[in-house]
């Protein structure tokens, strides 16, 4: 390491470009349908730059138009260029927003070009001492190279650069770096619209700026050069000189920054963090780099925030706590090997010690004041510390907030919820520093986190929310989590190997149509067969040809005689089930059981997901669903599983919410609410509705309040738009209602900004007023369908919890051990099967007061599968 400075140059415009072709656009949107893949391939490689080379200072540079000196002078130049390809524009000022919040200067000049901005830089920080790297894919800048100035050139994309020394132009062109631009002159730039010497190449041009030792003394010369080439030389003169005054870099511009404010300096970091978030930027490896390249993460705390914390040594802890914590503290648990816990008091103490390296008597204390319900304390993720808890033979009491919790109800949707994400967002400091330190400063962002997000939440109104939902279904989770569910081992590797025979049988059938063996997993392989071999009609463009993804390919089976578009589904088909399988197979633990981890903010609209593995892959419709379904059996002293749900739990929160007459008569007649509805639309008695028409109309009924059109009913409903129109007009022309409170959902949340559930859960969604209509109307689709999902989430929720109590209460040994989509399942005890049945029947009905009021249907069986209902 040295101590002289080192500046970064970036070419903007050129990074941007490598980004927007290094990656498909199509896979980098935001839910919202902007297009991010430029700013995120920009941040990778800035990310990486950074982290590479540590400079002392930075800037971008970028064109501001086409309208520069050089065109003046040669109105060819650059004119052949294409307009920027499509979503590229559109994300140039996001770039914008990036470097303000990293306060990393974007320097522009009217007139000049990225290229002599950089220039311009360059040499001032080479004369001024510093070590000076440029980053482009303009190979211009190689004059640019010098004894402190190299040049990172990269051709494709940023993995693949080149390093440019004196040595290495010297080599690569048998020129100095000043010879560049003689060179450039002479063989002209095709990019840039800049004519060569016809029938002259690279090679000769070179060798010329070699021996004569520039372009003007060959210039001077022309006349000894003999030959054909010479002539031709003698012919192009002009052209010549033109593009020497064209290929030379400025390098005195009046710039309106200096070198002093290229310094790095610390990132505005509620700006940085809630840019990412925006831009859904999830990649966690992504974020942490992002984040490490900050010049503000090193540095000390603020006064405000320091901390004096240290810590303990065995014997400390039980004084620390007598002393320190007695106001509400922070609590920060880092699951390594061994739990470290970090604990942070209001007053700016900070402790931090290993769980199981405790002496007898901290061991007595720490143990009192974690279940201490007199003691608050706030704690980050505290499902994860919930979970390990019992493994010490703890309790926790006293729990006032977590911070992930509070702010995913404040905002859901985030891309992250981490303490460090959200100290970053909220309190401007990102503590994300390694070991005992780390982890107290941790324990100091929750504590302040709790401090600030607290009141948000009151004023809100979400502070019952969390503190009769959230809260308490985090603990009921965290036991759930540590039941888990016992499987067939053997039955599922069963599975596993029939469907691995499914794909292999659906290959072979593939083979046989295509005349050839291909492997059906590639899309480059799929393309070549479908589209080259076979010729069978294009699907949409993506960028590496056509695309072969399910819509696709679905959309291909109608268009076609040809099988293979059938065959190809049912192998995604059969691969998918196999993942599934052994995604199940992989989380079975050494008690036979599945530990799934629920995700309790990570949907937006409030439901629970869940991951390791995720049980909503699991088909709820299909036979094979129910075949994985029967691998999830009662564990050693349970009889069976009982599955519950809610019957049309959607439904009756739409009646609920709308109001409108005819839906609720639909329910208050006591028959199947489906049918009801189905016999009005299609003007038959109810006895006479087909089971088609009544799937047809339950696919109508959320498909509206899931905010869709015409077109999208029909292509849900498998049938032709002209069909499907007459069917909707149909539908509100009976339930009215249902339209008037969709579109007052609508028009009230432009109003105010979000939607709300029955439990006033909100989610936000500016694009509401955006300009832009493709982002208008998916916010609009969002905006219909938050209050119906969240407030069946929320239902789901509560009745959770009121069966847990009430099963508690009870004494009963039954238990909870999943929830997936609407469904509850449980672990039913030896002789508790219809106390359980009654239990669950009556406290998910009273869940909440609706009306209509909620009715659930009840199974059990001797697995998942033959529990249902
Ligand atoms: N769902 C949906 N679109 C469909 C079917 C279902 O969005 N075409 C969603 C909303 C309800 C949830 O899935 C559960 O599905 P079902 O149990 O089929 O719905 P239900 O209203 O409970 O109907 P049923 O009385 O047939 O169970
Ligand atoms: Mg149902």
């Amino acid at each position: 390491m040295t101590d002289r400075p080192s500046l970064l140059l970036l070419d903007g415009h050129s990074l941007a470009y490598r980004a927007f072709h290094a990656l498909p656009i199509e896979n980098f949107s935001t839910t919202a349908g902007q297009p991010t893949n430029v700013v995120y391939g920009f941040a990778n490689m800035l990310a990486n730059v950074l982290r590479d080379e540590r400079p002392t200072h930075a800037a971008v540079a970028f064109d501001v138009s086409r309208r520069t000196f050089r065109a003046e002078a040669f109105p060819g130049y650059k004119a052949g260029r294409a307009r920027s390809p499509e979503g590229f524009g559109a994300q140039l000022p996001v770039l914008d927003d990036l470097l303000a919040a990293m306060r990393m200067p974007a320097v522009r000049m009217p007139g000049y070009e990225a290229d002599d901005v950089i220039a311009t830089l360059a040499a001032a920080a080479d004369a001024a001492g510093f070590r000076v790297l440029v980053m482009t894919g303009d190979r211009d800048a190689l004059q640019l190279v010098g004894a402190n100035v190299t040049v990172l050139y990269f051709y494709r994309t940023a993995a693949e650069m080149i390093r440019y020394t004196p040595a290495l132009v010297e080599e690569k062109y048998g020129l100095t770096p000043a010879q560049y631009p003689d060179f450039a002159a002479l063989r002209g730039d095709p990019s840039d619209g800049l004519p060569g010497i016809p029938g002259i190449g690279e090679k000769t041009a070179a060798r010329w700026v070699r021996e004569y030792g520039s372009l003007a003394a060959l210039l001077e010369r022309a006349d000894e050069v003999r030959g054909k080439a010479g002539e031709r030389l003698r012919d192009a003169l002009d052209t010549v000189r033109l593009n020497r005054r064209l290929t030379e870099l400025v390098r005195d511009l009046d710039l309106p920054v200096g070198l002093d404010d290229l310094e790095r300096r610390p990132y505005d970091l509620p700006a940085f963090t809630r840019l990412l978030d925006d831009l859904e930027f999830r990649n966690a490896s992504l974020r942490q780099r992002l984040f490490a390249a900050d010049p503000g993460g090193g540095r000390p705390p603020e006064p405000k925030t320091r901390l004096r914390g240290r810590e303990l040594r065995p014997g400390e802890l039980a004084g620390w706590l007598d002393s320190h914590a007695t106001g509400p503290v922070g609590l920060a648990a880092d699951h390594g090997e061994c739990v470290r816990i970090a604990l942070a008091t209001p007053a700016g103490f900070a402790a931090s010690f290993l769980l199981d390296a405790l002496s007898a008597d901290d061991e007595r204390a720490f143990a009192g004041w974690l279940a201490d319900p007199g003691r608050p304390k706030a704690v980050h993720e505290v499902k994860a510390l919930l979970r390990a808890l019992p493994e010490h033979g703890r309790t926790l009491g006293g729990l006032t907030t977590d911070p992930a919790l509070a702010a995913y109800l404040l905002l859901p949707g985030l891309a992250a919820y981490g303490i460090a994400d959200l100290a970053a967002r909220h309190l401007g400091r990102r503590p994300s520093a390694e070991g005992a330190a780390g982890t107290m400063l941790r324990a100091g962002a929750v504590h302040d986190l709790a401090a600030k997000l607290g009141p948000e939440l009151a004023e809100t109104g979400m502070d019952r929310v969390m503190d009769e939902v959230e809260l308490p279904l985090a603990a009921l989770l965290a036991r759930v989590e540590r039941t888990g569910v016992h499987v067939d081992g053997e039955l599922l590797r069963d599975l596993e190997r029939r469907f691995a025979a499914g794909m292999e049988r659906a290959a072979d059938e593939a083979a046989a149509i295509a005349g050839r063996r291909f492997n059906p997993g590639s899309t480059k392989q799929l393309q070549e067969v479908l589209f080259g071999e076979l010729d069978l009609p294009r699907t949409k463009k993506i960028k590496s040809g056509f695309s072969t993804d399910l819509d696709a390919l679905t959309w291909l089976a109608t268009r076609t005689d040809n099988g293979l578009p059938r065959v190809l589904l049912r192998h995604r088909d059969q691969a998918r089930l196999r993942a599934t399988v052994a995604g199940l197979l992989r989380e079975v633990g050494a008690d036979g059981r599945i530990h799934t981890t629920f995700q309790q903010t990570v949907a937006a609209t409030g439901r629970l997901t869940s991951t390791d593995p995720n049980l909503q892959v699991i088909p709820v419709r299909t036979g094979e669903g129910r075949e994985i379904r029967r691998a999830f059996t009662p564990g050693p002293g349970f009889a069976a599983l009982m599955t519950a749900d809610y019957r049309q739990l959607e439904l009756r929160v739409m009646a609920h919410l709308s109001r409108d007459p005819a839906l609720l008569a639909a329910f208050e007649s006591g028959e199947d609410p489906h049918t009801t509805v189905a016999a009005r639309v299609f003007g038959v008695p109810p006895d006479a509705v087909t089971a088609d028409q009544r799937r047809r109309i339950k696919a109508m009924s959320y498909g509206l309040a899931y905010g869709l059109s015409a077109f999208g009913l029909a292509k849900q409903l498998g049938v032709a738009v002209a069909e499907a129109r007459p069917l909707m007009d149909a539908y509100f022309a009976r339930f009215g209602g249902v339209r008037d409170y969709l579109g007052r959902v609508v028009a009230e949340a432009r109003e105010t900004g979000y939607t709300r559930t029955l439990l006033g859960r909100r989610r936000y969604l500016p694009h509401l007023s955006s300009d832009d209509r493709r982002r208008r109307e998916t916010a609009e689709r969002m905006a219909l369908n938050a209050p119906v999902q969240g407030s069946a989430a929320d239902i789901v929720k509560i009745a959770m919890l009121r069966v847990d109590a009430a099963l508690d209460r009870a004494g009963l040994r039954s238990r909870l051990l999943l929830q997936v989509h609407d469904e509850i399942v449980l672990e039913v005890a030896p002789g508790e099967g219809d106390r359980v049945a009654g239990l669950v029947r009556a406290e998910m009905t009273a869940a909440y007061p609706l009306s209509p009021p909620l009715d659930a249907a009840i199974g059990a069986g001797a697995d998942w599968d033959a529990a249902a209902h």
